[in-house]
Order: structure tokens, then sequence, then C-alpha cells
């Protein structure tokens, strides 16, 4: 068994916990390392990527499965933030699942264009806001090659401004679905952080 040090406090509770679960050190590292790498969120409706690996109806996702609200790059999109390519994985290669485009067969959520919808995100934790913003893909998109800006709409269809608020667990923007639209495409939500140079990117197939 590897050792590490911890206060004796968190070594306590850590290693009731441990025992408890039956995970042994692995349960004890998990303790310490939570608070930074779980926090955070992603949409689930309509479904994004990283929530189809968590549920099981996608597979072969890698890590992504068990984090699927860890989509976390630079906050700036689209003048900064991930690389064209590398837009729904948050530019983390250990997610690069959710920029392949599986040749167009990503399960896409029905939906109607021009007709109100409510976009959710679920969280776990709702960090101060500074927005959330919501691109489409333009017509003509080609759903087997990973997401580029040059792709999308270059404005977005929806933006929600919290001003530094900190949004509820769970939340819903109420919106319209962009109008013009047919076939599949994919929708790129941007939440931005305000007090950090983070926001969080979650992609979302779609049918019109
Ligand atoms: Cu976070």
């Amino acid at each position: 068994m590897r050792s590490f040090r911890m206060p004796r406090t968190k070594r306590a509770a850590a290693t009731a916990t441990a025992t408890t679960v039956g995970l042994g050190v692995v349960a004890a590292l998990a303790l310490v390392t939570a608070p930074t790498a779980s926090s955070h969120g992603y949409t689930d409706t309509p479904i994004s990527r990283q929530k189809l690996c968590a549920n099981k109806t996608v597979s072969d996702c890698g890590p992504i499965q068990w984090e699927p609200q860890s989509v976390e790059g630079l906050k700036g999109f689209p003048a900064a933030g991930p690389a064209d390519g590398r837009i729904c994985a948050g530019n983390h290669s250990e997610f690069a699942q959710l920029d392949d485009p599986r040749g167009g067969a990503w399960p896409a959520t029905p939906v109607t264009s021009g007709q109100s919808y409510s976009f959710r995100w679920q969280f776990t934790a709702n960090h101060s806001t500074t927005d959330f913003r919501y691109y489409v893909t333009k017509n003509g998109w080609d759903p087997t090659k990973p997401l580029t800006r040059a792709a999308l709409d270059p404005q977005p269809f929806l933006a929600v401004a919290y001003n530094g608020a900190r949004p509820a667990m769970t939340t819903v923007h109420q919106g319209t679905m962009p109008s013009g639209k047919t076939g599949r495409h994919l929708i790129l939500a941007v939440w931005t952080v305000n007090d950090t140079p983070m926001a969080f990117y979650s992609c979302s197939d779609v049918q019109f």
C-alpha cells in the first residue's frame, strides 16, 4: 500500500470512508482530490455528448464517461478558447472522443426550428457566472467532420447574462431553437465562469 501525508482529521475520515466502501487507497485519494476534480457542469437537454457517454448510451468514450462535468477550457470563445477540431472536448486530449464525429452517427435529439425550448444544465459546482451562450452549426454543416468555428453561425442564437450571479444547481434557460434549420446540427453551449479564466463547453447533436 502506498502511503501519503494528510492532516490527522482528514486521514481518520478518509480511512473510515475507505473502510466503509472497501476501496482502500483509491477511495482515500479520491476524497483528497475531489474538491478540484469534480466541480463544474454539462448540458443534459438537449443531451450533450458527455452525458451520452456518462449514461452509457454511447460507448468507447474514455474517461469523460466518469466526469461529464469536466469539459473545461479557456474562456473567450470564439476569439479564444479551444482550438478548432477540439471544441467539444474543451481542448482536452484525454476527452478527444467528444470531438470524434463517429461518422455523423452520434444520437441526435429531435427538435423543431423556431420553437420554444428549455435548455438545461446540471452543475456539480455553480460558479459565479458571466453568461451562457448557445451556438448552432450553419446549414450545410458536415456532421462527419470535427466542429470548427467556421462551421458555426457566428452569433449565438441564445445568450443569457448572469453578471457574476450563481446559477441554480439545475438550471433551465427558456429560449427558442434557431429558425431556418433543417437536418442534423450541433449545438454548442458555452458557460463562461466569471471569476476564473475558464469556461465549460458542451456539444449536443440535434435533428431539426
Ligand atoms: Cu468547477
